[in-house]
């Protein structure tokens, strides 16, 4: 174990060879001769990088607050609301995001006000048109796990409340719900350049965690049911070589264009099987199976290493390979890791290492860019290795995939280097995309200068943020035996078998 390595020789390190104040915090050793070499960085005992990660979500919220209060998100250079529609006009996507990170790092005062404009102005009365995948998974999740960390009946209320308006977005021949919805009159429909009027894979695939407790706090098993259906359809289909494609046509219940993807449209799919698996406190076995058989076509198909030993995730176009990799595919380090403990016996290693691999190549992704922060795409080909070589690819927007990935193979590891990565990716977005009004996002991590597109994405405080602080926190913060991440990192707890509720056993 490397934990265990370290301890030790961080005992052997001879007392008073550096300032008291320093720790020897040992990255790599060799062995030569029967002596350890090391490679490491001194540290400030009494510095504390999770507290760094608090400083920045407060200067993130401070400027929300005093810029864009009850709006969606912020612009932080123009100081002003910014909204997207993704949420049609349900507004502060920022608050209802935030609200669990500010329980976590006991940011008192600011979550009491996020609970009070909750209480008085959060309402989903309103004529929108909204994304079904991203109201449930910042929303509903949001107020989920305020709900579980506080206690607070409003934010049950709400969740319940929410998930009840996006049930019509289920009213079509397959059960396949509509990608966006119209929450006021509950007509659907699906993104007009999805291939032959298709549902999302990323998007339809996303809602089993939180429907799951949604008929677990309110008793009412139509939630559990309309997610199990998805499983139905999707289980009686063929497979092009096991694999999923992104689109699925919910009136013929056929694939629409055998495209398949770890990163966008496909994603946060294979995230929730596993994750059912895990918070079903390993019962639900039909989740496991669909997860496994799915790593096991994706190693086969997609899964590949670079001339320079880079490992990577390719995208699939009907059995042609596109050596891309998304600045969202590398949240699939950290799930491999995280499932490699349920994994068939003789590959639960061969998991932990594909994690390490992936969360490898991302490290590289950032580190080749002039300001270490990871471009949205990165290729391996045309003589290139985890490198974006088109301008539209070349931004990132607070995006935390990598971040996450280091924070999983932290925990489950031990391994400082994923500390020391975290660290060089404070570094880079308070160099770059801090500024007066908040954080931003940037227009190419190429360049030696900052162009900000001037967005505070809610995910940043949501999930970026919070990952950093937990990875800088210890392990009994959340721990993974009672709790999982949604895909917008809102904790769930486990249904630990004996607090099903009658319902969800029934089902
Ligand atoms: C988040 O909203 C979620 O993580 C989602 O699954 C995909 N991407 C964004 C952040 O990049």
């Amino acid at each position: 174990m490397p934990s265990a390595r370290i301890a030790e020789l961080l005992c052997w390190v001879p007392q008073g060879r550096f300032p008291e104040q320093y720790l020897f915090v040992v990255h790599l050793c060799t062995e030569k001769a029967s002596l350890y070499i090391c490679r490491g960085f001194l540290q400030n005992k009494h510095f504390n990088p999770a507290f760094v990660s608090l400083q920045m979500m407060k200067h993130a919220w401070d400027n929300y607050k005093r810029y864009a209060w009850g709006l969606n998100e912020l612009k932080p250079i123009s100081k002003q609301g910014h909204s997207s529609n993704l949420f049609g006009n349900i507004q502060g996507a920022t608050i209802v995001d935030a609200l669990d990170t500010l329980y976590i790092m006991e940011m008192k005062e600011e979550f009491k006000e996020a609970k009070d404009w909750v209480e008085k102005n959060l309402d989903f009365n309103v004529n929108a048109e909204i994304s079904v995948f991203e109201v449930n998974i910042r929303f509903v999740g949001g107020l989920l796990s305020a709900y579980y960390l506080s206690g607070e009946e409003i934010f049950r209320k709400k969740a319940v409340e929410l998930g009840e308006k996006l049930l019509p977005a289920f009213n079509t021949p397959t059960g396949i719900p509509w990608a966006l919805l119209n929450i006021k009159s509950g007509i659907g429909r699906n993104w007009p350049w999805a291939s032959g009027g298709s549902s999302i894979l990323a998007e339809f695939g996303t809602l089993h965690l939180e429907f799951v407790h949604l008929s677990h706090l309110s008793g009412n098993p139509v939630f559990a049911e309309k997610v199990m259906n998805i499983r139905k359809v999707l289980n009686r289909l063929d497979k092009p070589e096991g694999l999923y494609p992104n689109y699925l046509n919910p009136s013929s219940g056929q694939w629409g264009q055998h495209h398949v993807s770890i990163g966008g449209l496909g994603d946060s799919f294979y995230e929730y099987l596993l994750k059912a698996w895990l918070m079903s406190d390993k019962t639900d076995e039909e989740g496991k199976k669909m997860y496994y058989d799915a790593v096991q076509a994706i190693e086969t198909h997609l899964i590949r290493k670079s001339s320079g030993g880079l490992t990577y995730i390719a995208e699939w176009k009907g059995g042609l390979l596109e050596h891309k990799m998304g600045h969202l595919t590398c949240f699939a380090g950290g799930m491999f890791a995280l499932g490699a403990d349920g994994a068939p016996s003789d590959k639960t290693g061969h998991h932990i290492e594909l994690g390490a691999e992936i969360a490898r190549t991302c490290h590289e992704s950032y580190d080749r860019t002039s300001m270490k922060l990871g471009p949205e795409a990165f290729r391996f080909d045309g003589g290139v290795e985890a490198i974006a070589t088109r301008q539209n690819e070349k931004y990132y927007i607070l995006r935390p995939e990598v971040i996450e990935t280091y924070m999983y193979m932290w925990r489950l590891t031990h391994d400082p280097k994923y500390r020391q990565w975290a660290w060089e990716a404070v570094e880079a977005l308070e160099k770059h995309c801090r500024v007066d009004g908040g954080y931003s996002g940037i227009r190419d991590v190429y360049n030696n200068h900052e162009s900000h597109d001037d967005v505070q994405q809610s995910f940043f405080l949501s999930e970026t943020l919070k990952y950093l602080y937990l990875l800088f926190s210890d392990d009994d913060i959340l721990p993974f035996e009672h709790w999982v991440f949604n895909t917008e990192a809102h904790p769930l707890p486990i249904l630990h078998k004996e607090d099903g509720s009658k319902e969800e056993k029934q089902n």
